[in-house]
């Protein structure tokens, strides 16, 4: 999951780590320049020291006899030789903490530093399908982030430029979050739900796994196979329906969509089940006819929650469909399907930000349990490759 994603972002991570490193040694250098002068200075002292001993010694040899200038004489090579292994040895100790200073230091950078590193950001996310608009926005977030303050540099400098662009992701992720449980729970009942998109996406399936979670809530839920478009559509609806346990409303193929999910409705009221799940024919967002047709669907069934799915390997296709549905309908949410085969991750990133309105689900398999509330979090430690699908 992901891992082009990751891969990519090395750029970005090495670009911000060399900066900091040769911004550190730098300060290093002239660190290491300040102690040598500081040597320097320290290194005149004793000479004076010996000075003033020496001087001692006359005084004293003035005084008494002799053997007091050899005590003097004694003096000064102690002193010499104090003074002479001194030296090496302060030399050493502070060079070695001039080096591990280089991980302790504060650092402050500004524009110019970030050049290179936010580059390499913004490239990284547009060849992972993230939309222009979108990538734009994450390096500003993480140029703010990572601009002016002081950053101490960890062993680890790779650490501050994901710490940094965690901190956008989350941001940028959280803006349009909706907590769907909450939603189903508060919403009068039955709670009618339409799901749209283009063929082959994974909507029928979503349905059926949203089923599955909503029964596993302790919903009772009713199908409605308004795709009476494609041959095949209606049966795998009940299919579905049979291994759930569920009702599934449905008419002949080439039926009226509009009609069945309002079949579906009324069903729902006078058995008392808590959510309809209305399926509709797949539509290329260019078909303009069969956008006309799920406007009006739309028109007539007025569902409470507008689904729109796409699959998350489509990448910058799925963002720029989720685009024109939004505008031509009025959307609630997406769900994000086949995130388990996705290894860019840009759709995911982009189709809140794009369409104002939050993922809401992601399909991360083929199975019923495969389908996880979308959260800001789980999605970012795994784009940042703390945490395996
Ligand atoms: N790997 C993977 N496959 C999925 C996921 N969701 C749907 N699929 C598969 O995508 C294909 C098309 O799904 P379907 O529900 O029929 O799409 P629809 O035409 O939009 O209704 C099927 O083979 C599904 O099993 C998912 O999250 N992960
Ligand atoms: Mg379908």
């Amino acid at each position: 999951m992901f891992n082009r994603f990751k891969e990519k972002l090395s750029g970005f991570k090495e670009a911000l780590s060399s900066k900091l490193q040769e911004k550190a040694a730098r300060k290093e250098e002239e660190q290491a320049e300040l102690e040598a002068d500081n040597i320097k200075a320290e290194a005149s002292k004793p000479a004076k020291a010996v000075e003033s001993v020496e001087k001692q010694a006359k005084r004293s040899g003035e005084q008494k006899s002799t053997p007091a200038t050899h005590a003097g004489a004694n003096a000064v090579s102690n002193n010499n030789s104090a003074n002479n292994s001194a030296k090496p040895k302060n030399r050493f100790s502070i060079l070695d903490k001039a080096k591990s200073l280089v991980f302790e230091q504060e650092i402050i950078l500004d524009e110019k530093d970030l050049i290179d590193p936010l580059w390499a950001l913004e490239m990284a996310l547009l060849e992972s399908d993230v939309a222009l608009p979108v990538a734009e926005e994450i390096v500003s977030s993480v140029k703010s982030e990572l601009i002016g303050h002081k950053k101490k540099i960890g062993a680890n400098t790779g650490q501050l430029a994901e710490d940094a662009l965690r901190s956008a992701l989350m941001k940028m992720l959280s803006a349009n979050h909706l907590d769907f449980d909450e939603y189903i729970k508060t919403k009068e009942k039955p709670v009618k739900i339409l799901f749209v998109g283009v063929n082959g996406t994974g909507k029928t399936t979503s349905i059926a796994k949203l089923a599955k979670y909503l029964m596993n809530q302790g919903y009772s839920v009713v199908l409605a196979a308004g795709d009476t478009f494609r041959a095949g559509a209606i049966e795998q609806l009940e299919v579905h329906g049979e291994r759930l346990g569920l009702k599934v409303i449905k008419h002949k193929t080439g039926g009226d969509p509009a009609a069945v999910i309002f079949d579906a409705v009324e069903y729902a009221k006078a058995h008392n089940k808590d959510v309809v799940l209305g399926d509709t024919a797949g539509r290329l967002h260019t078909n303009i006819n069969l956008m006309d047709q799920m406007r009006k669907i739309v028109r007539v069934t007025k569902p409470d929650l507008l689904i729109f799915v796409d699959e998350a390997i489509a990448g910058n296709d799925a963002v720029e469909r989720a685009r024109l549905f939004n505008e031509s309908v009025p959307i609630g949410g997406s769900i994000l399907t086949k995130t388990d085969a996705d290894a860019k991750g840009g759709s995911a990133i982009s189709i809140a930000y794009i369409t104002g309105k939050p993922v809401l689900f992601l399909g991360i398999g083929q199975n019923y349990p495969d389908l996880v509330k979308f959260e800001p979090q789980w999605l970012v430690d795994r784009l940042l490759g703390e945490a395996e699908a």
